[in-house]
């Protein structure tokens, strides 16, 4: 009804406009002027018109900056995050600075090129070597000082040294995520997706031995400051593992295991100082995958090694869980 009521409203705020303008042109016919001739005076109102967009524009961007800046992510929680958020800021640096330059130059010309009262012509200006070598050139170094600094801080990324690091697999079915921890023998055991069934989500091959210790949980727990590498899997369409705090998102796509390795510098009760005590790490899905997509979460908690140990070792393995059943 209200959204009804703001269509109509802005329907007769239009009429009312264009009734006025009307009113306008046949006023101006009683008095014999022709209304399709620009004056000086138009000229005159339309490039301050034109400069006040301008000016407003780029004070709203300024504001809505400061205004919106409690909605940004607090500083990265893990260790490769801060080369990510260095690459960001030099990025958005670089951006706002061209943005500013261009847009001032963009208003400003608008208003110095108004058409005056005599009789200009436009310049005929068709072409010019050095301005064209000029804006080829500039962009071209630019870009590639960008895209040079981003594929290293990729390859610095993606290349992490693993050998050290606790391997979890975390698993994405619409619409939930489910995690695996590796029990005593520190080894995932196999999977297949033809053993999808029932309870058994994650198609866990229990004929393995390695699986007979295995852990699923609700629930992503990491070690402070250890290195952990989440190997990432997808029961049924592409999902994508995003976690905001560490600056970590990876696609989970079906039939595939991909992977990635980061060390999370700063415990969930470290955060919860800082940032309030409603703060809670979390896994999102970032792909939009159907209906409840919006609502895929899993809560990840960054502890201590003892908590972790605590935590984990309250949890049943596979073999425990199929013998309550049985
Ligand atoms: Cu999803």
């Amino acid at each position: 009804m209200t959204n009804l009521l703001i269509i109509l409203i802005a329907f007769l705020v239009i009429a009312t406009l264009v009734q006025i303008l009307r009113v306008g042109e046949l006023l101006s016919e009683v008095r014999n002027l022709d209304v399709n001739k620009v004056t000086e005076k138009d000229n005159k109102t339309q490039s301050f018109l034109m400069g006040s967009v301008g000016i407003l524009f780029l004070v709203s961007c300024v504001w809505q900056y400061f205004s919106w800046e409690h909605l940004m992510l607090p500083a990265a929680s893990s260790e490769h995050g801060v080369t990510i958020d260095k690459l960001m800021a030099f990025t958005m640096i670089l951006i706002i600075v061209v943005f500013f330059i261009l847009h001032i130059i963009l208003f400003y010309f608008l208003y110095k090129y108004r058409k005056g009262d005599h009789n200009d012509v436009a310049y005929y200006y068709p072409h010019n070597n050095k301005l064209e070598l000029i804006w080829t050139i500039a962009p071209t170094i630019v870009l590639t000082v960008v895209i040079l600094y981003g594929l290293s801080v990729w390859d610095q990324i993606t290349n992490a040294d693993t050998s050290k690091s606790q391997v979890i697999e975390v698993y994405g079915k619409q619409f939930d995520w489910m995690a695996r921890y590796p029990g005593e023998d520190e080894t995932l055991g196999s999977y297949n997706y033809k053993l999808v069934q029932g309870l058994n989500a994650l198609g866990v091959d229990m004929q393995d031995e390695a699986s007979l210790d295995d852990k699923l949980t609700r629930e992503l727990h990491l070690v402070v400051d250890e290195p952990v590498l989440l190997k990432l899997r997808s029961q049924d369409i592409i999902h994508s593992a995003f976690l905001p705090h560490f600056r970590v998102q990876m696609n989970c796509v079906p039939g595939m295991s991909t992977q990635f390795a980061f060390t999370p510098t700063k415990t969930t009760s470290e955060m919860k100082e800082q940032e309030g005590d409603s703060f809670e790490y979390v896994l999102l899905c970032n792909k939009i995958c159907g209906a409840a997509h919006y609502n895929m979460q899993m809560k990840v908690v960054v502890e201590t090694q003892e908590e972790y140990d605590n935590w984990l070792s309250q949890k049943n393995t596979l073999s425990e869980k199929l013998i309550t059943k049985k």
